[in-house]
């Protein structure tokens, strides 16, 4: 059976572009294939944070993820600093990794831009990442566009430490996209990101929900409610895309291009398309925190498997290094 790894930072609540563009595709994928999926915490204090939040965030973030529908009987759903193994395959990594390429990742160069003083674990990240993935030898990376450089960067590392040291030790992983691979945010123009504060949270209520799609940007040469749009340069039109079952999507194509509908009938469609699939998961996530005791279960049992595989992993890294 083929193994895959997929990571998510509790930077913030898990929101629709998470879930559309990876972890929707990760509760397929566990059934086929042997599963990791990390709450990546280390990666989440590279950049500036507050340490109470941090912890609120990583339990929420498991809520969200079994609400979303891991089953932790299927998947091995962990948290990244209960497994010391991660942060010390990443040191071995920077031995091999070249400065020039992390210096030109372009999640770096743009959240390094939005920080005064930039830490050095910045830079280091994608590292990091290279030994969340190699740790379990996965063949495969479920993730959104914005993380196919990185991913790129991580096959070049088991490149580079498998000719000094491994033979062919480390696979080299592929990343797995959705169709969805990349929701802009409610702006219109951004990437919808925790940390930009243009999402629509998971487990958000459908009033607020609604609150944020009335005025979300539509096709900007659509002034009045009788000019005809073009739904292509609408994301409002891109979300039925990636929501709205195919039926839906081609009325709605139909219905802008003729102006059949106005920009607020077409997000009202949206909206009730958005409720079918989050008025479930919201429930679930009730019902999950109703016990907090099997939540915490989970991520210890979670973190002894992770652990079992990751031992295994730098038990054979050390040996071929001369570390052991
Ligand atoms: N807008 C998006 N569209 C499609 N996929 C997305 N992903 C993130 N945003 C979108 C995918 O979700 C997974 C987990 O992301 P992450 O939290 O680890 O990293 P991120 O890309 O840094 O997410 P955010 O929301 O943008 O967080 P911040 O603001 O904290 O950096 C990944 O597979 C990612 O591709």
């Amino acid at each position: 059976m083929s193994r895959i790894f997929s990571g998510i930072q509790p930077s913030g609540e898990l929101h629709i572009g998470n879930y559309l563009g990876a972890v929707k595709n990760w509760v397929a994928l566990q059934e086929q294939y042997e599963s990791y999926f990390c709450i990546v915490d280390y990666h989440a204090i590279t950049v500036p944070y507050d340490p109470e939040e941090l912890r609120a965030r990583r339990r929420e973030m498991v809520v969200s993820l079994l609400a979303a529908g891991i089953d932790p009987s299927m998947a091995t759903l962990f948290i990244q600093s209960m497994v010391p193994e991660h942060t010390e395959l990443a040191w071995i990594f920077n031995t091999v990794t070249p400065l020039g390429e992390l210096e030109r990742q372009t999640q770096f160069k743009d959240k390094a831009s939005r920080q005064e003083s930039v830490p050095a674990g910045l830079l280091n990240y994608p590292v990091l990442q290279a030994a969340d993935i190699l740790l379990y030898r996965a063949d495969m990376v479920p993730v959104g566009e914005d993380q196919v450089q990185h991913l790129e960067l991580s096959r070049e590392i088991a490149r580079r430490w498998n000719a000094r040291f491994g033979d062919g030790y480390f696979a080299e992983p592929q990343a797995k996209l959705t169709p969805s691979r990349r929701i802009l945010g409610l702006d219109g123009n951004a990437k919808m990101s925790k940390s930009m504060g243009n999402t629509v949270g998971l487990l958000e209520e459908p009033a607020s929900i609604w609150e944020k799609l009335r005025p979300a940007v539509t096709d900007p040469a659509r002034v009045r409610r009788t000019d005809p749009g073009t739904p292509e340069v609408c994301n409002i039109y891109h979300l039925h895309r990636a929501i709205s079952p195919p039926d839906v999507v081609a009325l709605v194509e139909t219905q802008c291009r003729t102006a059949g509908w106005g920009c607020i009938d077409c997000k009202k469609v949206l909206f009730d398309h958005m409720n079918a699939e989050l008025t479930p998961i919201r429930a679930r996530a009730a019902e999950v925190r109703a016990h907090p005791e099997r939540v915490e279960q989970v991520v210890n049992d979670g973190a002894a498997t992770a652990r079992r595989l990751a031992g295994e992993t730098m038990r054979e890294v050390k040996d071929r290094m001369g570390l052991a």
